[in-house]
């Protein structure tokens, strides 16, 4: 059986993936058509010549690498000044209406070992609220706070997809008008095998799977998400992870920063807790912001110190940006938008590879369990927009204010070290509004209760919203702070 797009997989040496064809249901036979569709064969051949053939690139250019100047907070040595500015300007641009939210929750979120979106995985100290209800409840109060409901943008996966919205739907949406929550699919990569042809997962499945975070500009270009903020009149977004909930997803001060620097693309750091931290680090090469990779720093560079004994390579990368939408568009489109504005040639991002045990099957069509890496993934990562972004930002927050993410089951970046991280929030913001809670050395409540992001979503927000409460309650096991 011929077929146009057959006969270009054969063309490209990529004919296994019809291996099985003749022996597909009509059915079967058009979705893997369609999901064939979905690769651009160009794109894979450059992939494997650049990644995978012999003597390709191994590691990351490290010639010239830098640390990243970055604003340093007001109690660290900033300039209180600035950073009220910043305020009043991020906060002139949410009551403008000018400002959106995005998460990327299109991971597949193995390493928790949680079955369904990440985003519906129950993060909070006393209610079990759900990460996507947490980011849902501060972009409500954010609204009403600046009096302009914000749009909220979702990137999901194939896999999640139906089930993240399903999610929405059964809970109302958060209480968000639905017309503002988009949700929108990022796009796929398909594995290959060490020689770069691509893997079956079943006889009529590729083995596809969602192309990283950095897919995220692409998807909000085709799916149209870009035009409709334009027409909406947003032209900043606010970029954070599905997997943090102590994130603030629309900040002010970041905002103001961002535009007042007339950023294309602005990032916060930590300064990091250890020097083996698993975080991007921001550097400077040849001029340009980057990020490199914890896995691509040599621990001997993580551990440099500085005379003062501080980390030279201090700035961590905790996954939270602003975005310009024309710099999106630019950067999702580096054929058409081309050189116009930094003077790039190519903007595109580039993939890394990832070798990584793939659930496939051989050319007999047996399944095969493989037992260490049997295969490569591409991956983008939205970090590497930095390099391409005009006058790109980096301001210092504080861990304990924006960064507590759930990755793994147990022990570091787990549901405890999280809903203990929740917890001594509220008891920060408790103490700065003058009310008394008992904590242990490490700021840990020894109560278990909760605020809503509706009541209070950072430090300011909740000192209002106590002082209005009359008289203000005791701090005990079980106290849930609703609303204002
Ligand atoms: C990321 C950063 C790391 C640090 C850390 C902070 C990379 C490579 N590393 O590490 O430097 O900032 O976060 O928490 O980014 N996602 C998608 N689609 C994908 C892949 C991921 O939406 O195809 C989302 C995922 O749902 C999650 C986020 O991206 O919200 C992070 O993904 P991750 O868990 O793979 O990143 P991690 O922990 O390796």
């Amino acid at each position: 059986m011929t077929h146009p797009l057959i006969e270009q997989f054969q063309r490209a040496g990529q004919a296994q993936v019809f291996a099985f064809f003749e022996q597909l249901s009509p059915e079967a036979r058009q979705r893997l058509l369609d999901e064939a569709a979905e690769i651009d064969l160009a794109e894979i051949e450059r992939l494997n010549r650049m990644l995978l053939a012999p003597g390709a690139a191994a590691g990351v250019d490290l010639e010239g690498l830098e640390p990243a100047p970055y604003e340093r907070r007001p109690e660290q040595g900033g300039d209180p000044a600035a950073w009220a500015k910043a305020r009043a300007e991020g906060e002139e641009a949410l009551r403008s209406g000018r400002v959106a939210a995005f998460t990327v929750a299109g991971g597949q979120g193995t390493r928790l070992g949680y079955d369904g979106p990440k985003g519906t995985f129950p993060v909070t100290p006393l209610k079990g609220k759900p990460l996507f209800q947490v980011f849902a409840e501060k972009i409500r109060a954010a609204g009403e706070r600046y009096g302009q409901p914000l749009h909220w943008f979702i990137m999901t996966s194939h896999a999640n997809h139906a089930a993240t919205e399903a999610f929405f739907d059964a809970h109302g949406f958060f209480g968000l008008e639905r017309g503002r929550v988009h949700f929108f699919r990022q796009g796929r990569m398909p594995a290959v095998d060490f020689e770069g042809k691509i893997l079956l997962e079943g006889p009529g499945t590729i083995a596809l799977s969602p192309d990283g975070h950095g897919g995220s500009l692409r998807a909000l270009e085709r799916s149209g998400s870009l035009d409709l903020m334009q027409r909406e009149g947003i032209d900043t977004l606010s970029y954070f992870q599905v997997d943090n909930p102590l994130v603030r997803a629309v900040d002010p001060e970041f905002i103001g920063w961002h535009l007042l620097r007339r950023s294309d693309m602005s990032s916060k750091m930590v300064p990091k807790a250890y020097p083996e931290e698993k975080v991007g680090h921001f550097c400077v090469q040849r001029g340009r912001l980057v990020v490199i990779e914890y896995s691509d720093l040599p621990v001997a560079m993580q551990r440099e110190t500085e005379p003062d004994g501080r980390l030279r390579y201090i700035a961590g990368s905790i996954a939270i940006h602003i975005l310009d939408r024309e710099f999106i568009r630019r950067i999702a489109r580096p054929a058409a938008g081309g050189s116009a504005g930094s003077g790039q040639p190519n903007q595109a991002l580039p993939f890394h590879r990832a070798d990584k045990k793939v659930a496939a099957i051989d050319a007999a069509g047996r399944p095969v369990k493989p037992d260490r890496p049997n295969g490569v993934k591409f991956e983008m990562f939205v970090f590497d927009a930095l390099p391409f972004a005009r006058n790109p930002v980096v301001i210092e927050t504080r861990r304990e204010d924006d960064f507590s993410p759930v990755k793994n089951a147990t022990g570091v970046d787990s549901p405890q070290t999280c809903r203990d991280d929740q917890l001594r929030q509220f008891a920060r913001w408790v103490r700065a509004a003058g009310g008394a809670v008992e904590t242990d050395a490490t700021g840990l409540p020894r109560t278990v209760f909760e605020v809503s992001p509706l009541f209070g979503y950072d430090e300011e927000s909740f000192v209002e919203a106590w002082r209005r409460l009359a008289p203000p309650p005791a701090v005990r096991d079980g106290l849930y702070l609703e609303s204002s």
